[in-house]
């Protein structure tokens, strides 16, 4: 048979740019709010409440709410500070176990509206969010589920005050980004004169789907924390270390508190997990989570706090860092130079990007200008590189003009379309040899891999396996 072609037609075909569609999405994935939340990298914690009066960690709740009394209490100072040195949101605790309101709750004595500061008008929940609005921080709560003050904890009632707090936080302190849910839960304490040890069922008793449902009614672009999610989990430690391997994923139903083995599944996540419920590390920049004069010569050094972000942040996560006000409402000097300090190390670190003079890869999807791996170092997270579909082990080598020292890779995965990688290595070309100087498991939204000054002009980073095509955001080179 002859088949009759015709030439203008065959031109038409391979001179059309076919539109290669982009990678499908692995799920689970972030949700838009989750995506913003990853954006936000670095943030503070506050601890400052009853227990800075009476040098405690954790308040019996019997305390007398005259023993609060910040005599030159400053947000203002706090959240400068933070903008200062880099941090993107503050998170308050509302209440702790013991069950002090920072704001004047109508629903309790147990408050600052009881208290010497600023003669029981002061609010600080209302001063805080104002003052985080002003300079353009996002601003969250933790409002303690076990409280030691109140007479119908472990009843039924004592879930309707928690409740109507929530309301009151809610309606009148909002927009609020995230919301804390702590772990500890039941044991003794005052509880309105009972002086008794009071055991709580953790997985039935807050009913927590109700609340959050009621939370979401009021505030739907909320994310809750707590040690199992629902949208972001603990780090299971309180050291500031994530998993080498961190996986956002992990599936919620195989979390519940006491379960064996659960720090370590939160530390790591799971690779199979149908969840996308990363992971916040909390950690203090003293011993304890609140201010006590004796850890003023405790307070990590700006070195201490710049491993710390390289095992939260550098590994995907989240820092949460809590930095305690003094017995006056003041950020103490030896933190604020730490954080100082820390700022200086990121800013020397990673404000200079070595340029590159070329990128390739061993394969880009379709060869298709819209996954090439030049954008990779286009400073854009908005484009990324990606391979074809079944070009999982693909290769990127990017070369320097000169020998140069590099002293960090970062690497950023478009976690938009799911976490994919599962391990990879970073070659150096040294002499005539490639020697490996890095290697890892996930990435993630970002991963910081130092590489202790290599000489090189070349580098060559390898996706050894994935749970299907890579797709990378940027490479980052300092
Ligand atoms: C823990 C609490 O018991 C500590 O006091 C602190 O608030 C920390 C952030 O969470 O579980």
């Amino acid at each position: 048979m002859k088949i009759i072609v015709c030439i203008p037609f065959l031109l038409w075909i391979s001179c059309t740019p076919r539109k290669i569609s982009a990678p499908a999405p692995v799920f689970p994935i972030p949700s838009p709010e989750q995506f913003t939340w990853h954006n936000l990298e670095f943030y503070a914690f506050i601890h400052c409440s009853i227990n800075t009066f009476t040098d405690k960690e954790w308040g019996f709740g019997d305390e007398n709410p005259k023993l609060f009394n910040p005599d030159s209490l400053d947000v203002k100072q706090w959240v400068d500070v933070f903008k200062e040195v880099g941090m993107k949101a503050v998170i308050i605790t509302a209440k702790h176990h013991d069950g002090f309101c920072l704001w004047p709750s109508a629903f309790t004595e147990h408050s600052i509206k009881n208290s010497l500061y600023k003669n029981g008008r002061g609010d600080i929940l209302k001063e805080l969010s104002d003052a985080c609005k002003k300079v353009g921080l996002k601003f969250g709560i933790y409002l303690s589920p076990w409280d030691r003050n109140h007479s119908r904890y472990g009843h039924p009632e004592y879930i309707d005050y928690y409740r109507n707090q929530l309301k009151e936080i809610f309606t009148n302190y909002g927009p609020v980004f995230e919301m804390w849910f702590d772990g500890a839960n039941g044991g003794d304490g005052f509880y309105g004169g009972s002086n008794e040890v009071r055991r709580i069922d953790r997985a039935t008793y807050y009913n927590w789907p109700g609340t959050i449902k009621m939370v979401q009614e009021m505030e739907p672009k909320i994310l809750f924390f707590s040690d199992a999610g629902p949208d972001i989990r603990w780090v299971g430690n309180e050291r500031g270390i994530a998993g080498q391997t961190n996986w956002n994923t992990i599936s919620a139903d195989t979390l519940y508190a006491g379960k064996p083995g659960i720090t370590e599944l939160l530390n790591t996540g799971s690779e199979e997990g149908i969840n996308w419920i990363p992971a916040e590390v909390d950690v203090s920049i003293r011993p304890g989570w609140f201010y006590h004069e004796s850890e003023d010569t405790k307070v990590k050094t700006p070195e201490e706090l710049f491993a710390i972000y390289l095992t939260s942040v550098g590994r995907g996560s989240n820092l949460l860092l809590n930095v305690p006000p003094d017995k006056h409402g003041r950020i103490a000097k030896e933190d604020i130079r730490s954080l100082r300090g820390l700022k200086e190390l990121l800013d020397e670190k990673f404000s200079r990007k070595i340029v590159a003079s070329h990128i390739t890869s061993s394969n880009y999807r379709g060869n298709s200008k819209n996954y090439r791996p030049e954008n990779l170092i286009d400073s854009d997270y908005d484009t990324f590189w990606s391979t074809d579909e079944v070009e999982i082990n693909a290769t990127i080598e990017i070369g320097f003009e000169d020998l140069t020292e590099i002293n960090f890779i970062v690497i950023k995965e478009t976690i938009q379309l799911g976490q994919r990688i599962k391990k990879f290595t970073i070659e150096a070309k040294v002499g005539a040899d490639w020697k490996k100087v890095a290697e890892g498991t996930t990435i993630g939204y970002k991963r910081i891999l130092p590489l202790a000054g290599i000489q090189t002009n070349k580098l060559r980073i390898k996706v050894v396996d994935a749970k299907a095509c890579p797709v990378i955001s940027e490479i980052e080179i300092y």
